[in-house]
Parts: structure tokens; sequence; C-alpha cells
């Protein structure tokens, strides 16, 4: 199914098209036939030519309506645009664009309709133009008579030609449902209605409620009008749910697949389109949802929008700023950042300005992470950015470098404190977490790798290297010093019994933890499995012998008993093809 909105100024002939396309009424309510106009949302479907189903939600044209024209076209990827014939280009018209090009929608059609009044010609020359300027870029072109029903034909295959365009969407993502009708049916209880862009939803699916999170059961779906067990967007879904009362649920209210979605009041986003004064009082319209936002500039093209109340938003959603004093559209908004940092500091606005304008409303994981340091692997799926590394404890993704300047942060910390406590035994795991800013003390166990280990919860240096004869510590730590510029690159036989390192001496420097052993005669630093797990994570999956040895820039001496090792510590998994891929990230070993 595909669902298509309709855009254009009052009376221009919208519904009159709907409804000779469909045959079905797309003006609900009596007030609306009374006054032969649209109000409110409509809703009505056909089969085109090919066989594609295809679902309109008919928005009103009048300015006082523009709202309610909003939440429909919010989440439709495309649109049939229309203009009169004997009206041409009317205000409305190009506020129905402007609101289109905000939001993005790239596909569309143009319908020059009541061309039985009027030569269509200029009101097309005219629309065409227009609209070729915005996100919705050339397009198609029908005259069409909504009453004589000339044209029909050629608009219904040039329907069809658009919908051929539309990309698939994903039916395994993550389901917002932005809601646009709810109501009760007498022994059914709530029904709520919206354009599915994307995901799945079935029956007995356990959906949270935004705003809040309360949890809400599909009971039963309906799709066009017909029971379905579960529908995929694109397509128009009304849900009949259990747990949720009418008065819980509203146009913009959504309906969420647990623990995908941030919920968020507080949002940085790049502006488009804007005047050069934007007034600070502002509604931001977005999906089904219209909120009051206050709005405070950051740069030239940027700002920071606080809500009256939360929305379920990730990076790169689209939206737009209305002026509800002056009934206008101010600007356009894609969402660069759904958990900004605050800006209390002094100077801290303009280097946030200056970050902003380097980001593009593109999820970007590795970005993301370097910005934050830290994140919560759900939390950045949660704001449409893949973790671009495994965990390196619970659910805790780290930026590599942020990762390693900790890691010293550590050594340090504890070495002050043993020199300022000769006595102590170490620095309580707590005292390093805050030393550190850290969020969670099992981040402290991870960073604690040799020569530092967590002992009765304390950070302790734990070489027995003090126990190697001075000779075979200096050879180990010559070694080590290697290691640390190229860590795949184990020292050949050669290189140990130059440094007069044999058999005895290595495997006292492994019971030391200054090494660790791969294999026969093969020697990394101890922490060498986690750092090729996290260089593994950045390859294509499966991947082969060869693609990992080059990622990391060693030899098959040294790559094939490494992967061995990680297969069995079960950080990776062999397939029947010999091609590797990552395991899960399941908890990793804390005392690794
Ligand atoms: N002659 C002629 N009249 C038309 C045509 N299309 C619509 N009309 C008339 O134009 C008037 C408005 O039509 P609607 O379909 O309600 O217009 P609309 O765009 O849906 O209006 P809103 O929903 O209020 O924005 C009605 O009186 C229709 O009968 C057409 O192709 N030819
Ligand atoms: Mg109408």
């Amino acid at each position: 199914m595909h669902v298509v909105a309709t855009a254009g100024h009052v009376d221009h002939g919208k519904s009159t098209l709907v409804r000779a396309l469909t045959g079905m009424e797309p003006d609900r309510w009596a007030e609306e036939r009374r006054r032969g106009m649209t109000i409110d949302l409509g809703f009505a479907w056909t089969d085109l030519p090919s066989g594609q189903t295809v679902a309109f939600v008919d928005v009103p044209g009048h300015e006082r309506f523009v709202g309610n024209m909003l939440a429909g076209v919010g989440p439709v990827p495309a649109v049939l645009f229309v203009v009169a014939a004997d009206e041409g280009w009317m205000p409305q018209s190009a506020e129905h664009l402007a609101a289109l090009h905000a939001l993005g929608v790239a596909h569309g059609l143009l319908a020059v309709t009541r061309a039985d009044r009027a030569d269509p010609d200029p009101a097309r020359d005219r629309a065409l133009a227009e609209i070729a300027a915005s996100s919705l870029g050339p397009v198609a072109a029908v005259a069409v008579s909504g009453v004589t029903g000339a044209g029909l034909d050629r608009l219904g295959a040039a329907l069809d030609r658009m919908v051929a365009r539309l990309p698939a969407p994903d039916p395994a993502a993550p389901v917002r449902l932005w809601v646009d009708r709810a109501f009760t049916i007498r022994g059914s209880g709530t029904v709520v209605t919206g354009t599915l862009p994307a995901g799945t939803v079935a029956v007995g699916d356990e959906l949270r409620l935004a705003p809040g999170g309360r949890p809400a059961v599909v009971r039963a779906i309906q799709s066009l009008g017909r029971s379905r067990t579960q529908v995929s967007g694109t397509a128009r879904v009304a849900a009949n749910l259990r747990g949720v009362r009418l008065d819980e649920v509203g146009r913009g209210s959504a309906l969420l697949s647990p623990d995908r979605w941030l919920q968020t009041d507080l949002l940085d986003v790049r502006l488009s389109d804007q005047p050069t004064r934007l007034p600070a009082e502002l509604t931001l319209h977005l999906g089904a949802a219209a909120v009051p936002a206050r709005l405070r500039p950051l740069g030239t093209d940027a700002a920071r929008l606080r809500l009256a109340r939360p929305l379920p938003l990730r990076i790169g959603d689209r939206g737009l700023l209305r002026d509800p004093g002056k009934r206008q559209i101010v600007a356009g908004i894609a969402v660069l950042d759904v958990r900004p940092p605050p800006l209390g500091r002094r100077g801290a606005a303009a280097t946030r300005a200056t970050e902003l304008s380097t980001m593009d409303g593109v999820p970007d994981g590795s970005a993301e992470l370097r910005r934050r340091g830290l994140a919560r692997a759900g939390e950045l799926r949660s704001m449409g950015a893949e973790p671009p590394y495994p965990p390196v404890v619970g659910d805790w993704v780290a930026d590599p470098g942020r990762w390693a300047a900790l890691r010293r942060a550590l050594a340090d910390a504890v070495a002050t404190h043993a020199a300022a406590h000769p006595l102590a035994h170490g620095l309580p795991v707590e005292a390093a977490r805050r030393r550190l800013g850290l969020p969670d003390p099992r981040l402290v166990t991870a960073l604690a790798t040799a020569p530092l280990t967590v002992r009765d919860g304390r950070v302790v240096v734990a070489t027995a290297a003090p126990a190697l004869p001075d000779q075979v510590r200096e050879a180990v730590e010559a070694v080590r010093r290697e290691l640390s510029a190229a860590p795949f690159a184990a020292p050949e036989a050669h290189r140990l019994a130059e440094l007069g390192l044999g058999i005895r001496e290595l495997a006292a420097a492994v019971r030391a933890g200054a090494l660790t052993r791969v294999a026969d005669g093969v020697y990394l630093l101890p922490d060498a499995p986690a750092t090729a797990a996290r260089v593994l994570a950045t390859l294509p999956e499966p991947f082969t012998l060869s693609a990992a040895r080059q990622a990391l820039g060693t030899s098959r001496r040294v790559a094939v008993p490494l992967l061995e090792l990680l297969d069995a510590s079960g950080t990776t998994e062999r397939l029947p093809d010999s091609s590797r891929r990552l395991r899960p990230a399941a908890e990793p070993n804390t005392s690794s």
C-alpha cells in the first residue's frame, strides 16, 4: 500500500478529486458537507490500474485549518498537489508547498483541477515552476475535471508511475505511529489511527504510548477497513488498544516500539528558509504533533528548542516551526541532536553553535560517540545512530580516543593516590569513578587493564613485574614498548632471542601479567584480544582471515592463532565457509 496526501488551496477540488478517484467520501463530518469545505483530515483509498493500492489523506485547504493539514502530511512520503485551473496559484498553494518543502517531501504529482472551467496551462506552468524549486523537484502534471471525469485515467496512470518510484520502507524498522485520530468503539474501547511510515505493527504487540511511555497492547488492527493480524509501513493503520483510555490519547500522541525511542523536550535543530528574526515562542509541527516550543538561536542556522511536552524524536527528523500569532510557517527544521549538552558555562553556546555547524542531521554513530566520549548503545540506537563498536562493558560503548585517554587518566590517578597514600592498597573504585567523572563504576573495572587490575574493590597495579629479575623486566618492557606502537606485530623469534627472552622468561612475563601468549612463540600485550575485537567490529561481516589480517595489520603467523583465540572466547564465530563474524555483544569479561 502507498499513502499519498493531498495539498492545495481551499476549494481547488482536492476532495472532489479524491472522491472521483476512489468512489469514497473523504469529508467525514456533516458540517464539512454542509459547508462544502474540508475541516479535518479525510481518508479514502482505491486500487490503481497496476493493482497497487493507494490510500489518500485528504487535507483541508482553508488557512484556518493548516494545523490539521500538517498533521496529515507529517508522516506521508508523497503528495498529490492540486491547483484549480480557474484560480491558479493562491496563498495556501504557497503555504502548503512551503510545508512540504520544510518536511522534505520528495515525491509528488500535480493535478490541475477544474480544467472544464478554464484553460489549465497557465495554472500548470506557474505551479510546476513553484514546485520544481521545492524539495519535490520537477513533477508530472495532469489536467483533470473532478466533475466531468476528464483526465482521471491519465491521473491514475501518473499516480502509478509516482508510487512505483517510492522507496520501500524497512518492515523491521522501529515503529512510530503518529496518531491522527482517536475514538472509541462501543465494546472495543480505544482506537487510534495513523500513517505508519515503516516497521510492522501486529496484533498482540505491546507498544509504548508517547508522551509518557505507558504500555498499550494492540488488540486488533484494521487497515483500509479490513481486519489484519499485522501491517507493515507504508500503511494506514487503525489499532484497537488495550490499557489506554480515550482521554489519554489524541492527535500528536504516538505508538512506539518499546526501548527504541527517546522522548525529549530539548533538542538542537538546523533551521532552513528562516527569516532573519525568529520569534521566541513558536509551535513545532512534526509527525502528527503540534507542540509549543521556545527557541534559542545557536549560530546563524541552528537553534535549541525547548518543547512544552516531550516528543519521540530521532536525529534527522524533519518538521517545521509556525508562528501561532501570525499563523505562518517561519522555518523548517531538521533534528541534529535529541540529547544536547547543557549550555550553562560561559562560551558554551558559541562552542555548541560551531559544533552544530558541522552536523548534517544524518545519524552517525562514530560522530555521536566522538562528541559524547561514552554512551549507552541502546541510547545511540534510539537516536537513530548505530553504535560503531561493541560495548566496553554492559551497554556502554566508548570512543577509542576517549577510552585511551581515560585509561591514562586512571593510571595517573592510581599513581597519584599511591604517592599520597603510600600505605593504602590502591584507589577505591568509587573514588576512581568520581575522579574520572564516569557514570558507572563498571567502567572503572573495564578500564583497569594490565598493569592495573581491580582487587577487593580497589584499583591496584597488578604487575608482579618487580618479581622479574631486572634484566628480564627490561627486556619485557622493550617488547611492551614495541607492541604499544604496533599492537599485533608480535616479535619474531630472532628478536626475542636477541633480548634474551626464552620460553622460561616469557612464561614469567605472562604470569606477571605483562604479556599474553597467543600461540607458541607469539606474544602480545594482554589487551590485544580486546583491541582486535574492536578493530574487527569495523569490518563488513562476515569477514575472511585475509580481511582480518589486513585490518589488524599483521601476518598470518599472528592472525591465525589470534582469531582462534577470539573464537574460543566467544568473541568471534567461525562460519562453515571459514569466514567469521562477531558474536552479538555479550556481557564482556570485565576482568580482561
Ligand atoms: N467545475 C468543476 N468544479 C469542481 C471541480 N473540482 C471541484 N469542483 C467544485 O469546487 C468546489 C470545491 O471542491 P472541493 O473538492 O470541496 O475542494 P477542496 O480542495 O477539497 O476544498 P477544501 O477541502 O475546503 O480545501 C466544489 O463546489 C466542487 O464541486 C472540477 O473539476 N470542475
Ligand atoms: Mg476538501
